[in-house]
């Protein structure tokens, strides 16, 4: 299955909580395919230009704060329809607002704690994946369960 390609990054918040690997359990356990996977702590210089659309915005600043406060765990997963939905994984973007069931709506409350960092097209997600990862790190792997995923 030549599966579309997703950029999700646990936010430093989920890391202190202890929340990685229920994380990344879900998008597992759902069939998704992890591509690429780094523990680091992110610069300002990346983080700005990863939230280019945001720079210049009232909350830009406490959102640099806060993604830049701890390690984060950038990944690359694969699979079918997997940009929309593991947005819709991940539930809206104000915990609030997500409905239960969802890892925001599951494991946090306020949007400047909001867990996990989903790409929202394809054409972020091309431009999220070569802005985080280098094409080795990338890795080219068949899934030995994909004939029990996809029918
Ligand atoms: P998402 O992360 O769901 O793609 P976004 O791209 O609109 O949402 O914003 C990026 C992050 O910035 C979001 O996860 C939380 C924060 N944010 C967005 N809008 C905000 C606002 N109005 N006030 C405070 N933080 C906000
Ligand atoms: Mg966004």
């Amino acid at each position: 299955m030549a599966g579309e390609r997703t950029f999700l990054c646990i936010k430093p918040d989920a890391v202190q909580r202890g929340y990685v690997g229920e994380i990344i359990s879900r998008f597992e356990k759902r069939g998704y395919k992890l591509v690429a996977m780094k523990f680091m702590k992110a610069s300002d210089e990346l983080l700005k230009k990863h939230y280019a659309e945001h720079v210049g915005k009232g909350f830009f600043e406490k959102l640099l704060k806060y993604m830049s406060s701890g390690p984060v765990v950038p990944m690359v997963w694969e699979g079918k329809d997997v940009i929309a939905q593991s947005r819709k994984m991940l539930g809206a973007t104000n915990p609030l607002k997500s409905e239960p069931g969802t890892i925001r709506g599951d494991f946090s409350i306020d949007m400047g704690r909001n867990i996990c960092h989903g790409s929202d097209s394809t054409q972020s997600a091309e431009r999220e994946i070569n802005l985080w990862f280098s094409e080795k790190e990338r890795v080219e792997w068949k899934s030995m369960a994909e004939s029990w995923i996809y029918e």
